[in-house]
């Protein structure tokens, strides 16, 4: 019946469901809610974990006495209800030391304290028991590209993440770090702006294999990218840590939707996805519910956010078992065993593909079926078949 266990593997943030409504032209129209009553509400849902950036828990001005006492309510709430705290990462946004950036600062001063406040929200994380650390850059980039520091910018950026993926070993923390990618919003351009360029990035690191990808839905959609897409080519560098699901109309600001509620056949695609490659990382909604709602309308956003979820996975598992759809898909994958095996290099292998005649001709009137196949997964999700 669509209803969430532990097993599902869902998680929110505590700034996802606690979200008061705010945005850029208006106040709150929610009250705030404390984290040790999202733990209990999230754990009533059925879900799995919460995640958290260290001023979501810990506000930045707390006295060490103060965050100790929070932390410990906090881990108090989290074992009373059985929630894990699987991804951490740091506020780098919102507080004005970062207006410029965090490790992307042309203020060494900002760049050094960015690197101090996230060592302290990583040994946060570690004593909550994530295993996950999630960068995403916010405040890394410009407005103003007459700054000239596209290039040092990104040395400052590697050197920082080198840096803390030293301080996570030397700890015995075990993180596996997750870069993730957003194309605008706050900043007029964000570095690293999409899925490709994280992953291009990664391998200019001192530790490569530590650090992944937390690709968002709205980041690659607010490119104008197709997300699914961009979760296959990381799925395919073996670079998925973790994931934001959510929704996002094209070309527009950032609107965190709930899952499925706006793209709902890029929801399926990127389901049928997670669903068939195994990827058993959590799966995170960094989403909130619209500023229209009281706190009845949050936890309808993140019942609706997961149910959705579990019903387009039962549909990916339809789609895999209905004989008519296997046949297109048969119809559409035209396999030929001498042509793969001709297709490994060779010198002869070479010579006997270049001698080989094709019916170019045929190749260009042979119809692939795609109309029809996606009428079938059409009916699929509307229910009718
Ligand atoms: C903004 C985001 C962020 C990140 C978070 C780390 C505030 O568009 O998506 O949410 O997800 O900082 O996970
Ligand atoms: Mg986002
Ligand atoms: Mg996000």
């Amino acid at each position: 019946d669509f209803t969430p266990t532990p097993a599902d593997r869902f998680t929110f943030g505590l700034w996802t469901v606690g979200n008061t409504g705010r945005d850029p032209f208006g106040e709150p129209t929610r009250a705030p809610l404390s984290a040790p009553y999202i733990v209990q509400k999230l754990a009533g849902l059925g879900a799995y974990g919460v995640n958290l950036h260290d001023n979501d828990l810990v506000p930045i001005d707390a006295s060490a006495a103060g965050r100790d006492r929070i932390v410990a309510e906090f881990r108090e709430a989290l074992s009373d209800h059985g929630l894990v705290v699987p991804m951490a990462t740091t506020n780098l946004f919102s507080d004005p030391a970062f207006k410029d950036g965090a490790f992307t600062s042309a203020d060494a001063h900002v760049r050094a304290y960015a690197l101090q406040k996230t060592m302290r929200s990583m040994d946060l994380g570690a004593e909550l028991g994530a295993h996950t650390y999630v960068f995403w850059g916010g405040r890394e980039g410009t407005e103003v590209d007459a700054g000239g520091k596209l290039l040092s910018a990104l040395g400052w950026f590697r050197d920082s993440l080198n840096f803390l993926a030293e301080y996570s070993e030397s700890q015995g923390y075990g993180y596996r770090f997750a870069l993730e990618p957003k194309p605008n919003e706050p900043r007029a351009d964000i570095f690293l702006p999409t899925v490709g360029s994280a992953l291009g990035f990664i391998g200019t690191l001192d530790r490569p294999e530590l650090f992944g990808v937390n690709p968002e839905f709205a980041h690659e959609t607010m490119a104008g990218l197709n997300f699914a897409h961009a979760v296959a080519q990381a799925l395919d560098a073996g670079k998925l840590f973790h994931i934001d699901l959510n929704d996002q109309k094209m070309s527009r600001f950032d609107q965190d939707l709930r899952f499925g509620s706006e793209n709902l056949k890029g929801a399926f695609t990127l389901v049928k996805l997670l669903e068939d490659s195994g990827y058993d990382g959590p799966l995170h909604f960094d989403a909130h519910a619209l500023r229209t709602e009281d706190e009845e309308g949050v936890w309808a956003f993140a019942r609706g956010c997961m149910r959705t979820y579990l019903i387009l996975k039962e549909k990916a598992r339809q789609f895999n078992a209905d004989p008519e759809i296997q046949a297109a898909l048969a119809e559409y994958h035209r396999a030929d065993d001498e042509l793969a095996a001709l297709s490994r290099f060779t010198p002869g292998n070479a010579a006997a593909l270049k001698d080989r005649t094709f019916d170019r001709a045929a190749l260009g009137r042979r119809g692939l079926g795609l109309e029809h196949l996606d009428q079938l997964t059409n009916d699929l999700l509307f229910g009718v078949r």
